[in-house]
């Protein structure tokens, strides 16, 4: 969290983290049509196959006021794929809350998990842990056949007991509700000094 005191400003980096292809893009598109434009930036897409290349979306929500405080809250979605290992680490500096965006689907396990293992060793890395850091699990694709159980999911992935949303992005249904949650959870941990 960044606070610019001149400009009454907090600023907050929120960061969509799993697997490639889960639905991390989705949600975030899906707050940019919902939010009016007074409230938003543009929605910020770089696409790149460079491997040094940073890849992400990015799109700023300026909500509210906190003690007399504009609060933004900046969106990050990081790049699933494996290699792309040095970006996930570059966009977590400075993150103040995660929503972890697991792929429903039974065959997507597997990149769940290594996925979550990833976040989980580089927060580390950062000094931090899943287990005491602002986070939250939304099962995306709930719409789809081959999914597997929300218990099993629990069993699965949600070994630290996050809070957890059944999400289908595409159809916008829990993708304000996660958002609003993570926003509630780095906010009420907040501790404005001055
Ligand atoms: N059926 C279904 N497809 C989805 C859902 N959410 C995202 N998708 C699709 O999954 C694909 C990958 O989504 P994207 O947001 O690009 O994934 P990202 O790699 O995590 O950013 C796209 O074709 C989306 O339309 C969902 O809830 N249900
Ligand atoms: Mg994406």
């Amino acid at each position: 969290m960044f606070v610019n005191h001149a400009r009454r400003e907090l600023n907050f980096k929120l960061v969509y983290y799993g697997p490639g292809l889960s639905g991390k893009t989705t949600n975030v598109e899906h707050i940019y049509q919902k939010l009016d434009p007074g409230m938003r930036s543009e929605l910020v897409t770089l696409n790149t196959r460079g491997e040094r290349t940073l890849y992400f979306d990015f799109l700023q929500l300026e909500l509210g006021r906190i003690k007399g405080m504009k609060p933004r809250f900046n969106l990050y979605t990081v790049p699933g794929q494996i290699y792309y290992r040095f970006s996930r680490k570059l966009i977590l500096k400075g993150v103040d809350g995660i929503i972890f965006v697991a792929d429903s689907q039974r065959q997507r396990m597997g990149d769940n998990l290594d996925s979550l293992l990833d976040l989980e060793k580089n927060l580390i890395d950062m000094g931090h842990s899943l287990q005491t850091f602002p986070w939250l699990i939304q099962y995306n694709k709930r719409d789809l056949p081959n999914i597997e159980p929300v218990p099993s999911l629990q069993a699965k992935l949600n070994f630290f007991e996050a809070p957890y949303f059944e999400a289908v992005a595409s159809e916008g249904v829990e993708v304000l509700t996660s958002l609003k949650a993570i926003i509630r959870d780095v906010v009420s941990k907040l501790n404005i000094e001055r």
